[in-house]
């Protein structure tokens, strides 16, 4: 159910959406795509990619405009409004969709994929497609996933080297009920809060850290306020491209399938940069005198993911979705 404040929120945003969409672009139709990102960030400039193919192959009809940096709102909020048709389109990591679509819970378990390799593998297949299928009784279709790499545990404290050293630390986590268990089940206390709150909240010493990959790190800043990094390697969370079914459902099946293609084209594209932007994001953040703890035994926090799995893994729909990943080579 979509409480009235969150509705108030739309619709205001709604008005800013209209004076901001005067822009750019020339095409009659511009579609306007949410990312919590800085411009540049891989997966901004995805998007901008695909936009880029469908102006082209719509002879300049439909357009594609990115509002990065989090400018229409934060990703819980923003993944409301493509539901209703506010945003068309949105950028986002599956973590903020495991309380509403029970199937983006599964590739988001912890250590769920052996590698990126492995995750490449099960979301480019059947598995991801039945993922994405997933999304259009909420509202949304799914169009393609991009990558987030593997996530790791920073803090401003001191460097973890064993699960041990978790005990008693306040960790933010992206909102989801998955992730402050798997916080919990390591021993520290999580807070679940929106992205654009965890600098200043490490900072005010409101938590003691995060977690994230390498290139949300580096541009978020969070590593100028918390300098030590331990790659214990927790999450590799898939990203997702939805177009609100509101949006889609006025395309034309032609067009519908010109960015079905767009979209799927533009995941090597980010896939590209996202190998770069990695090593360019370590480099920095190693360069800026971060402590990186990578000699971590992840054992000991892979077995304590079992009552996680219970917890969440609840119906045999998930079940299966588990058995079926770890059975992909
Ligand atoms: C990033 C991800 C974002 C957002 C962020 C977070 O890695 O790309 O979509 O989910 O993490 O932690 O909130």
């Amino acid at each position: 159910m979509v409480g009235l404040k969150t509705l108030k929120k739309a619709l205001i945003s709604g008005a800013a959406l209209a004076v901001l969409s005067i822009s750019a672009h020339a095409a009659d139709l511009v579609l306007r795509s949410s990312d919590t990102h800085p411009d540049g960030y891989p997966t901004v400039e995805a998007v901008k990619y695909m936009g880029k193919l469908v102006e082209e192959r719509t002879d300049g009809r439909i357009g594609i405009e990115v509002f990065h940096s989090a400018q229409l709102g934060e990703e819980k909020d923003t993944i409301e409004q493509t539901r209703f048709g506010v945003i068309d389109m949105n950028r986002v990591s599956l973590g903020p969709f495991n309380n509403l679509i029970e199937e983006t819970r599964v590739p988001s378990l912890p250590y769920i994929f052996r590698s990126v390799e492995h995750m490449h593998k099960v979301m480019d297949g059947e598995i991801g497609q039945d993922i994405l299928d997933a999304f259009e009784e909420h509202g949304l279709i799914g169009l393609a996933f991009y990558d987030g790499g593997a996530r790791s545990f920073y803090n401003s404290k001191k460097p973890i080297t064993s699960k041990e050293d978790l005990a008693g630390m306040k960790f933010r986590v992206m909102q989801s009920d998955l992730f402050v268990d798997m916080v919990d089940a390591l021993g520290a206390n999580a807070t679940p809060m929106p992205y654009g709150e965890v600098y200043s909240s490490i900072q005010t010493g409101v938590i003691d850290g995060a977690e994230n990959n390498w290139p949300s790190f580096e541009s978020s800043g969070h590593y100028e306020v918390a300098g030590y990094y331990t790659l214990d390697e927790h999450l590799i969370v898939p990203e997702v491209l939805v177009i609100s079914k509101t949006s889609w459902d006025k395309l034309s099946p032609e067009d519908q399938e010109i960015l079905r293609q767009a979209a799927k084209e533009s995941v090597p594209y980010m896939r590209k940069l996202w190998a770069e932007r990695e090593a360019a994001s370590e480099a920095k953040v190693r360069e800026a005198g971060v402590e990186i703890i990578s000699d971590i035994d992840k054992t000991p926090f892979i077995e304590a993911m079992e009552p996680v799995y219970e917890k969440h893994v609840t119906s045999e729909k998930l079940k299966d979705l588990v058995e079926r990943i770890r059975a992909v080579e």
